[in-house]
């Protein structure tokens, strides 16, 4: 019998669009920086850690800062986008997503979570989705992030799951890379170009099926 696979769901782009509460808080910073992010820019700051999201935008703008500096824009950045987030509730869940997650879990199938954001349990709960998981991964839970395999695995040993078991649903590059590195299916959600590099791509999960995992 085919062993029902295990979903690891991203979370940013996924199943909120507090994506687009990052773009502007980055973009805020970078007007600090006399930088102008771009939104092709900014897809390669998904999936990826506050810091090194950080060190990307220096690098584009050609800049550097001391440490206590670059601490202190972190902060700025966060307190800008706990700002936008704070009224967020499950209206903010984008459509059919929850309803995916509510029929496979039952299904039986394990759901885990896995995203780069140290926001993350706090955005479940006011979301109200987070009893569905079996297993949460976060921004604190890893040393490496995105492309780095590193969150995935854990998601996988916390659900006593195989790689190959499990199946990835992204937003980002980043993800779909790490993924794909240790031989999970990916699945792309959205429209980038980027995404083309994932097992199967779909705009929404309104047209994914159950049953074909
Ligand atoms: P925070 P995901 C990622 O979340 C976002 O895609 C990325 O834009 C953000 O920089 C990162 O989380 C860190 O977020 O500043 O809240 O710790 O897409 O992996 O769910
Ligand atoms: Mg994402």
């Amino acid at each position: 019998m085919k062993t029902l696979p295990t979903f690891i769901f991203d979370l940013d782009g996924v199943i909120t669009n507090t994506e687009d509460y990052h773009f502007d808080a980055w973009k805020s910073i970078c007007i600090k920086l006399n930088y102008d992010l771009s939104p092709e820019k900014n897809e390669e700051l998904k999936g990826v850690s506050r810091s090194e999201c950080l060190e990307k935008i220096l690098k584009w703008a050609n800049q550097s800062l001391d440490s206590k500096e670059f601490k202190k824009l972190l902060n700025t950045k966060n307190e800008l986008y706990l700002k936008k987030i704070s009224n967020i509730d499950s209206s903010n869940i984008i459509e059919g997503v929850d309803d995916f997650i509510k029929k496979a879990k039952h299904r039986n199938h394990t759901i885990a979570l896995y995203s780069s954001s140290k926001n993350a349990r706090f955005i479940l709960r006011k979301l109200n989705l987070y009893s569905y998981f079996d297993a949460i991964v976060d921004g604190n839970s890893v040393k490496a992030s995105k492309p780095d395999p590193e969150g995935f695995i854990l998601a996988s040993k916390l659900t006593k799951s195989n790689p190959e078991d499990c199946v990835v649903f992204e937003d980002s590059e980043a993800g779909i890379i790490a993924g794909n590195k240790i031989n999970m299916t990916t699945i792309g959600i959205g429209v980038s170009n980027k995404l083309e590099i994932a097992d199967k791509v779909y705009k929404r999960f309104e047209e994914i099926k159950l049953k074909e995992f």
